[in-house]
């Protein structure tokens, strides 16, 4: 489903290289029409509210960026199956139970994500909070059926199966979450900034671009150059939604804006000043790109992607 016809304010930028927007439109198509299959099938299966508010979440149409880096790293490393977009759904299915949990009261408490009413504003909390929950094991289905359709040996399935759970760990989104929420209304360090930064966010945007690699059975070398790519690039995306959040509309992001003031929160924009954090994303993005050329990784499409996330509007 494109994005421009499905009522959601996510446009892709102008200034958005080629190959970035066309591997986000097919990412988008690929990544929403699986995820309305399993919605389609887990509301039947779940009943009541909570397959309705689960259903809900999945079909929310988002840019699906995480998705497109899955499908850029398989290819970058010779990977050509098509069943590599179930590995997408299931990172955005992780991904979307992040932004169910994220909205909530408790945590950042907001009402509007990707220009449609949150979850539980849509429900209410306790449905939200159990379908947030229940997607979780819906995302290790959605990658069991995907690892099955690509016929992988039993080393890359464990490990293609623990990536992006180990992500979502303390080491990853729920640690970096933990550390934010704590963080409210206190002035972090820049290096704990980066700590939180590379939890909440960087750690499923590494995992993404190592779910490619691993699904195309990458050597080492390119597996390496592949996790720190998206180590980089996952600290440069939330730079960049740090800067969003200050600088753009409610319309462009849908979403609220001035959250982050709004909080007290510390962020590369409150500690350095807006051009200082778009810089640091930049350099960020050169970096991680250079991982890939290190590693012998062919940088097209995910160089692309990179310029993309730092430039984007959206
Ligand atoms: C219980 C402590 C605890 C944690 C639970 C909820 C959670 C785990 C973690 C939250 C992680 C999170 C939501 C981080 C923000 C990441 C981010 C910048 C999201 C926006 O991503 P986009 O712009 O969104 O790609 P779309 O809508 O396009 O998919």
């Amino acid at each position: 489903m494109p994005a421009a016809s499905s009522g959601c304010p996510i446009s892709t930028p102008e200034a958005v290289p080629t190959a970035a927007s066309t591997l986000l439109g097919e990412a988008r198509d690929r990544t929403d029409r699986l995820l309305e299959d399993w919605a389609d099938r887990l509301e039947r299966e779940i009943g009541g509210r909570e397959g309705e508010a689960l259903a809900y979440a999945l079909r929310t149409p988002g840019k699906r960026v995480r998705a497109a880096l899955v499908l850029a790293a398989y290819r970058s490393v010779g990977g050509v199956a098509p069943g590599i977009a179930g590995v997408a759904a299931a990172v955005e299915t992780v991904h979307t139970y992040s932004l169910v949990h994220d909205d909530l009261p408790c945590m950042d408490d907001d009402d509007l994500r990707r220009g449609r009413p949150t979850t539980h504003r849509q429900f209410d909390i306790p449905s939200a909070t159990r379908a947030g929950f229940l997607l979780v094991p819906v995302a290790a289905r959605v990658l069991a059926a995907a690892a099955a359709d690509l016929g992988l040996r039993p080393a890359a399935l464990q490990r293609l199966a623990s990536t992006p759970f180990e992500a979502r760990g303390i080491q990853g989104m729920v640690g970096g979450q933990w550390l934010d929420l704590e963080a409210e209304r206190r002035t972090l360090a820049l290096p704990d900034l980066i700590a939180v930064h590379r939890g909440k966010t960087g750690a499923l945007i590494r995992a993404a671009c190592l779910a490619g690699g691993i699904a195309a059975e990458a050597g080492e070398r390119e597996l390496t150059a592949l996790g720190g790519f998206g180590e980089e690039i996952g600290l440069a995306f939330q730079i960049a939604d740090d800067v969003l959040d200050a600088t753009g509309t409610s319309e462009e992001l849908g979403k609220a804006v001035g959250r982050d003031a709004l909080l007290a929160k510390s962020t590369y924009v409150s500690l350095l000043g807006v051009a200082p954090a778009r810089a640091e994303a930049e350099r960020l993005a050169r970096r991680a790109v250079e991982h890939l050329e290190q590693g012998g990784v062919p940088s097209g499409a995910l160089g692309a992607l990179a310029g993309y996330i730092v430039s984007r509007s959206s």
